[in-house]
């Protein structure tokens, strides 16, 4: 399948700063920035320069680093703010207002009416500058489609670049998400973007829906880190992609810079990187029923979307355990430069199964009865008591 053609609008910075253990310093800003850029992301969104004094400055500092990707930042839709923005020297600005009713009531007290006469007060001057202009509406999901459509078609008139899709609390569903865009699509001609959070586990699959629908930007941070549970992850939207035309996402980012870009946000923020994370999670490549180990060491895309090598990654067979067979003891004893006959291979094989009912096992317990077996098969006496030794002492479920 070939995929649309898309951008990633890289939000760690500014929806990622949101994440409650999150507090980055200029310099982690500037490294982070910096890999982001390597990786390829088209677009980086930075906080708010009205947000505090540091984040003003660094908001300039990120601008002035001259990356090949754009800087955004993200402002409220008010005069004072997108001036503001403008003196930072970012490439584009984003600027949002909740148009929901919970949004109305609790938050700026604004109609509908309100809000075109304010897009239509602040805009002009963001469309004249010389910056990506985009507009969204906070809590779209939550927002009557009729509001919605006469917003953007208002400031899709005003000529801003780009009109945005919020779903603010995570409630968003593949189909409804992809209705929304695919109406918006017929109603405006700009550009369209895609933020979804993440508080009911859709947040991949609805960015997906997204571009299938016709947008052409989806917003992304790094592990998802945002408010809440946070948002689509960089990781997991490359994974969902990459899965569809490899060879695209591949020739457009450098995807062997995953794992440094994830394994570097997990330790500033204080987090391990989840075991299940998409393609860095430590479990991403590992095979372990026997069924599965025969045919991925035949073929490896026989149970593998996605190929570790893609991203400077190995996969890993895990034989240490009762689910094992024979074909990942045979190649476990080839990674030890061992090599055992069809019988030997089965009754090891049965061996492993055997201990590993007992209490578990681990790899050196294996390692250590391919290797005594070997000695075994050279005529030597197989000291079973050391085999059992290293078995008792490693002990535990491997
Ligand atoms: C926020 C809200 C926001 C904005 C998204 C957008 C959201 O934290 O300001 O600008 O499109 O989720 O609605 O992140
Ligand atoms: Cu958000």
């Amino acid at each position: 399948m070939t995929i649309p053609p898309f951008s990633i609008i890289e939000s760690t910075l500014r929806e990622g700063e949101q994440f409650v253990n999150a507090f980055f310093t200029t310099e982690q800003k500037i490294r982070l920035a910096t890999l982001l850029d390597a990786f390829g992301v088209e677009y980086l969104e930075v906080t708010s320069p009205l947000a505090s004094p540091r984040s003003r400055e660094d908001c300039a500092t990120l601008a002035g680093l001259g990356l090949k990707a754009k800087v955004l930042t993200h402002t409220r839709c008010h005069e004072d703010d997108v001036r503001v923005a403008l003196e930072t020297g970012v490439d584009g600005v984003d600027v949002v207002i909740g148009t929901s009713s919970k949004l109305r009531e609790f938050s700026h007290g604004k109609s509908i009416d309100e809000i075109v006469a304010i897009a239509r007060d602040v805009l002009p001057a963001l469309v004249e500058a010389d910056v990506e202009v985009r507009f969204s509406t906070e809590d779209s999901l939550r927002s009557d489609p009729e509001d919605l459509f006469r917003v953007y078609e208002a400031v899709a008139e005003l000529g801003v670049d780009r009109v945005g899709v919020a779903d603010t609390v995570g409630i968003g569903t593949p189909r409804r998400i992809f209705d929304l865009v695919s109406e918006l699509r017929r109603r405006v001609p700009c550009d369209i973007e895609f933020h979804g959070h993440d508080d009911s586990g859709c947040a991949i699959a609805n960015s997906f829906a997204a571009l299938e629908a016709g947008a052409t930007h989806i917003d992304t941070s790094v592990l998802g880190i945002g408010e809440r549970n946070g948002i689509t992850s960089l990781g997991g939207l490359i994974a969902r992609m990459v899965t569809l035309d490899r060879d695209a996402v591949v020739a457009k980012y450098r995807l062997n810079l995953l794992r440094t870009i994830d394994e570097t946000v997990a330790a500033l923020v204080g987090v391990d990187v989840p075991f299940n994370n998409p393609i860095t999670g430590f479990s991403a490549f590992t095979h372990k029923a026997g069924i599965h180990a025969k045919a991925v060491l035949n073929d490896p895309s026989t149970y593998e979307a996605l190929r570790p090598e893609d991203f400077g990654l190995s996969r890993y067979v895990h034989v240490a355990h009762r689910l094992t067979g024979h074909h990942a003891i045979r190649h476990r004893a080839e990674q030890l430069g061992l090599r055992f006959g069809p019988e030997t291979l089965k009754r090891l094989t049965a061996r492993v199964k055997e201990l590993a009912d007992r209490r578990g096992m681990t790899l050196d317990a294996v390692d250590a009865l391919l290797h005594e077996a070997e000695e075994e098969e050279r005529g030597a006496a197989a000291p079973v008591d050391a085999i059992e030794a290293v078995v008792e002492s490693a002990g535990g479920a491997s």
